[in-house]
């Protein structure tokens, strides 16, 4: 995995001995690290409660209290599933953000750690080569997928999955969806519309919405979740591309303004490149 710039940037702001004010570099590279401005001065603001205008002696000292912070910032989902129950996870996201991959890679983990086999549901009925692809990743791994042809309304996809895993017993659906609609407002329409056909066959099964946000593109993800979020609400959050983005400040920005957990973490195209979210883990990459 990328190894985080922020350890290092730290480290080169105690050793040049230039007479910028300490707090201002800092938000600088915080900034830069995708925390984003409003977080990134919250933080410069707690460590200037503990160390005063002065500012921390050293970068351990420095790293130490960050890593403090971050970690009453950031917040992690617990993945675990009740298995007594059916599990239906809707997963959300702009257009190629890594959805279907991450299905793929969750469908293999709730097998590995579960032993059941989730249905995948080929929601995402926008483009002909999306519903190729998941059915390809079901191939793969030997699972059940449900789907139409292109256009039909992915409502009645999910729909069908849903009583597909009824009919055989399969306590878990995930289910995939589009990222790109014409426009927003069709975009916020079509998952509202997803989201309450799913509530309303979700009777006594857990349903969860994960969304999937793309570490590289920075605070644009953000705004994705902040978009999702307040069109069908969101349960957590999957961070992908951990691997070539080298930062992943932006979860610390979802957390703390959106109150969205992380429950896992793709770090490569491979399905084993996946882990659940480890803020320990996560704060040590951020802090160096
Ligand atoms: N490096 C890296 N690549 C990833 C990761 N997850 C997905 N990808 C790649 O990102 C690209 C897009 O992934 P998809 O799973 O197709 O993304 P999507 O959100 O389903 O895309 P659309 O269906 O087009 O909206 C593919 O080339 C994936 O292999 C990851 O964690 N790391
Ligand atoms: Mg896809």
């Amino acid at each position: 995995m990328a190894k985080h710039g922020l350890g290092e940037k730290l480290k080169n702001l105690f050793s040049k001995s230039s007479g910028n004010d300490f707090y201002e570099d800092f938000e600088d590279i915080l900034i830069e690290s995708d925390i984003g401005a409003t977080c990134a001065m919250e933080i410069s603001d707690s460590l200037q409660d503990k160390f005063g205008r002065k500012g921390p002696s050293n970068r351990e000292e420095a790293a130490l209290e960050l890593g403090k912070i971050l970690d009453k910032m950031l917040i992690e989902a617990d993945p675990a599933i009740d298995s007594s129950k059916m599990t239906i996870l809707l997963v959300l996201g702009v257009n190629g953000v890594g959805k279907t991959t991450t299905i793929a890679k969750m469908a293999q983990y709730y097998r590995e750690n579960y032993s059941l086999d989730p249905v995948l549901s080929a929601g995402d009925t926008f483009r002909a080569a999306a519903i190729d692809q998941l059915v390809l990743h079901g191939e793969r791994l030997g699972l059940k997928v449900i789907h139409q042809q292109p256009g039909s309304d992915p409502g009645a996809v999910i729909y069908d999955s849903i009583e597909s895993a009824k009919a055989k017993s399969s306590k878990m659906i995930i289910a995939d969806t589009a990222g790109r609609m014409h426009n927003k407002a069709n975009l916020v329409k079509e998952l509202q519309k997803i989201d309450k056909i799913v509530s309303s066959r979700a009777e006594g099964a857990v349903y969860k919405k994960l969304l999937v946000i793309d570490a590289t593109t920075g605070q644009n993800g953000f705004r994705q979740a902040e978009m999702f979020h307040e069109a069908v609400g969101i349960d957590q959050i999957v961070l992908t591309k951990y691997d070539s983005s080298a930062k992943g400040g932006v979860a610390v920005s979802i957390s703390s303004k959106l109150g969205l957990p992380f429950s896992f973490i793709g770090t490569g195209e491979k399905y084993s490149d996946f882990s659940v979210f480890n803020k320990e883990e996560f704060i040590k990459n951020i802090t160096g």
